[in-house]
């Protein structure tokens, strides 16, 4: 089994300091998150930001400030920009955050709409494939991002169009009141419904980030964790940062049998040096 990549999620969209308050907002808070989060074992960070009043934005300069930031602190953990930002965004809005930074080597794209609580994540395949378009044309790694079982296939789609080159990585988010529930036989089909040499995560939704996190250390799969998808450590007891809950994935790891990987051991795993090359290629730098 290859080592664990561990992906933190440390903002996200709706969560409030209300919900808790060790969420990081501002870009220096982020930043100071991301560090901790890397040094308990995080080699992925997935990147929303908020603006001053603490709402979520797609706004390419806020994401520039926190990338900053996080770079001026010596952090070698991949960036992995959010495209989905809030519901209700427009496509153009969600789509600035691949052009804040060179720094950027990832992006979501999610490939299917989906029912989100009240509210509905839309995605029609006109904008996935605008994303998917934008993300190969800057050498972006596309973590496909998927709510419900549908959202594979149209991930293949976009393969076969030619707008997302393998080898694929595959985000599936769990538990989403509208979304495809968080059970292990759910997890089992997701997995079962992958094409050869997809590498996959998964995040679990509340209460189920830790089982399902755990079913993903033993079945060879990667893991997300971070207050976007839960701000709890335990039922009743709030996750004093996110580095805490990176923390448990780590012992978890160790006590099953997983090494878990550094950032450039994930930027192997995941396939990114490859992106990276053919960006390099396509801008006439090292060939
Ligand atoms: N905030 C959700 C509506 C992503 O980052 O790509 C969408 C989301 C997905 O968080
Ligand atoms: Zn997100």
């Amino acid at each position: 089994m290859e080592k664990l990549v561990i992906v933190v999620a440390p903002v996200g969209a709706e969560v409030t300091k209300q919900d808790n308050p060790g969420l990081p907002v501002t870009p220096e808070e982020i930043a100071d998150e991301v560090k901790r989060c890397e040094s308990a074992g995080a080699s992925v960070v997935h990147l929303h930001v908020r603006d001053r009043q603490g709402n979520p934005t797609q706004d390419a300069k806020t994401f520039e400030a926190a990338i900053n930031e996080i770079k001026a602190k010596g952090s070698n953990v991949i960036i992995q920009v959010s495209t989905g930002g809030a519901v209700g965004m427009t496509a153009e809005e969600r789509l600035q955050s691949i052009y804040s930074h060179e720094a950027v080597e990832m992006a979501t794209l999610t490939t299917g709409t989906v029912n989100f609580g009240d509210d509905v994540f839309l995605n029609p395949p006109g904008l996935i494939e605008k994303f998917a378009a934008a993300m190969m044309e800057k050498g972006i790694k596309p973590e496909l991002e998927c709510f419900d079982a549908g959202a594979i296939n149209n991930a293949l789609t976009l393969v076969k169009k030619g707008l997302v080159r393998e080898p694929l990585h595959f985000d599936f988010v769990m538990g989403v009141p509208g979304g495809i529930p968080g059970r292990v036989r759910d997890l089992v089909y997701l997995v079962e419904s992958l094409p050869a040499g997809a590498t996959w995560q998964v995040a679990g939704i509340g209460r189920h980030e830790l089982p399902l996190a755990t079913c993903a250390i033993i079945m060879g799969g990667h893991v997300r964790v971070g207050f976007e998808d839960n701000v709890y450590y335990a039922k009743g007891r709030l996750a004093k940062s996110n580095a805490e809950l990176v923390e448990r994935i780590v012992r978890l790891a160790r006590e099953l049998g997983r090494e878990v990987a550094s950032p450039d051991e994930a930027r192997r795993i995941l396939g990114i040096e490859r992106e990276q090359f053919s960006k390099e290629r396509k801008e006439g730098g090292k060939a």
